[in-house]
């Protein structure tokens, strides 16, 4: 799979579905031993797959107790995984496995290296997704050559380390303007009680971790992210 073949991200108006694109590591699954928190973390991807999540971010961090190289073997089934289901497979901030896999595409953040570097280095051929804050920043990740921008959190959140300050619909809907032919995603504490307002400001995907993550019944909570009640 190249970039070609993914051109937009950018959701179309007539399109009545937002896509899912759904994060996560095993630091999720803190309760747990390694060996259930790997096992977990498949189960809970494989299901994710089969329910029609449209983007998987590998993101194994904060916290984690993988060695890296049981890290990399899970990236790996992980990328099997989303092949199976045609599912596009991104790792987070580490380029060297992005490259080493032949991820579909990378996501980095503000505190790593500038997306134009990255994009040199992993050539035009994966897709390159940036987190962004303010305008200067979605500015400046599409300058740099990034695909799209995730943009939050939306609201407050418990699911990262050193998390900034929710943004709220206001400033998403500024950053959405920048470009609007630009794919602009939401992130960040997004659940089923307060999604109909994400889905309001149309962004052109939504990112979950802890919605899918910690559900008792991940086809309805992808069901329910993904189609606007109201439509
Ligand atoms: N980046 C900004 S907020 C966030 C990340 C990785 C965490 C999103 O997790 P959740 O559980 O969907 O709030
Ligand atoms: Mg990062």
């Amino acid at each position: 799979m190249n970039r070609c073949q993914w051109s937009t991200l950018k959701k179309a108006p007539q399109q009545d579905a937002f896509p899912i694109y759904f994060i996560l590591g095993t630091q999720q699954f803190p309760q747990l031993e390694k060996a259930a928190q790997i096992e977990n973390f498949l189960a809970v991807l494989t299901e994710a797959c089969q329910h029609g999540i449209r983007y998987f971010q590998f993101r194994d961090k904060d916290g984690s107790i993988l060695t890296d190289m049981e890290r990399l073997d899970l990236a790996q089934k992980a990328q099997a995984i989303c092949q199976q289901y045609n599912v596009i497979f991104f790792i987070n901030d580490d380029v060297e496995m992005a490259m080493q896999l032949q991820a579909d595409g990378l996501h980095i953040g503000q505190t790593d290296p500038q997306a134009q570097k990255v994009r040199d280095l992993i050539g035009d051929n994966m897709l390159l997704g940036v987190s962004a804050h303010t305008v200067e920043q979605v500015q400046q990740a599409i300058e740099d050559g990034a695909d799209y921008v995730g943009c939050g959190p939306i609201f407050n959140t418990q699911s990262k380390v050193n998390v900034r300050p929710a943004i709220g619909p206001e400033l998403f809907s500024q950053l959405q303007a920048v470009n609007p032919d630009f794919p602009v995603f939401a992130i960040g504490g997004i659940h089923l009680d307060n999604v109909a307002q994400v889905q309001q400001m149309n962004p052109d995907a939504i990112c979950v971790i802890s919605e899918i993550s910690a559900s008792d019944d991940i086809e309805l909570a992808i069901q329910q992210l993904s189609h606007s009640q109201n439509s």
